[in-house]
């Protein structure tokens, strides 16, 4: 099977997708998207008409949307899953998952920032005041959400990373980059050390990506 992944090494919602197909163990081309990428935008528009990352490509079909794509992933490929077994854990695990989605990302995303600041004349700490309301919204749920967990286990549904961690890996990855407070939430950043020290993780992360540019950027 020929996989092909568009993505872009600060690519959350692509990182998740990233992260599981290295669980499944399955090898993928990646393919950066933009400037310093092997595709521009306005080509990548003619494989995806939203122009969001990320896409794959199996063998010639094309799914968009993270996680239509992981959904597939396990549906699809063999090796450890990423749901928990137990129904109730599988449900939690996917709901913690659509916070980060749904509430927290699709929400304070590049280009509705971007938004927010061109088309309707906000300054830009006016937008980080609404990233950070958003965002902080988002966390405090997710952090009592774990709390309430009735066992303690090492990651957020399940002994091993299941869906949810995949979704918690890289938005926490981007507030670290963006130096937001995560004081608050020490079980969330917990999880997330534990996770990143797996390979799995790790070969997901931006700054192991082909196009990676040598350093990460700030607030923008
Ligand atoms: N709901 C989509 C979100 C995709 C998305 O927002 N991707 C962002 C990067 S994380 C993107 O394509 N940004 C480029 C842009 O906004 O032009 C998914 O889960 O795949």
């Amino acid at each position: 099977m020929n996989l092909k992944l568009y993505s872009r090494y600060r690519n959350s919602a692509g990182q998740r997708v990233r992260t599981a197909l290295n669980i499944k163990g399955m090898e993928y081309e990646y393919i950066g998207v933009g400037a310093d990428g092997a595709i521009s935008k306005e080509d990548y528009r003619e494989i995806n008409p939203q122009g969001l990352i990320p896409t794959l490509v199996i063998d010639g079909e094309m799914v968009t949307q993270s996680t239509a794509l992981i959904e597939f992933i396990e549906e699809r490929f063999e090796g450890p899953s990423l749901f928990p077994e137990d129904p109730i854990a599988r449900a939690r695990s996917r709901a913690f998952g659509q916070v980060i989605a749904c509430e927290m990302h699709a929400v304070g995303v590049g280009r509705i920032r971007r938004h927010l600041h061109e088309a309707h004349d906000m300054p830009k700490d006016e937008v980080r005041r609404w990233y950070e309301h958003w965002l902080h919204d988002g966390y405090t749920t997710l952090e009592a959400l774990l709390r309430r967990r009735s066992a303690s286990l090492p990651f957020c549904y399940d002994e091993k990373p299941t869906i949810g961690d995949l979704y918690l890996v890289p938005q926490l990855f981007n507030s670290r980059m963006f130096e937001i407070d995560l004081s608050a939430y020490p079980l969330l950043c917990e999880i997330y050390e534990r996770c990143i020290a797996l390979p799995e993780f790790d070969k997901a992360m931006p700054e192991n990506q082909p196009d990676f540019p040598g350093e990460l950027d700030g607030w923008r």
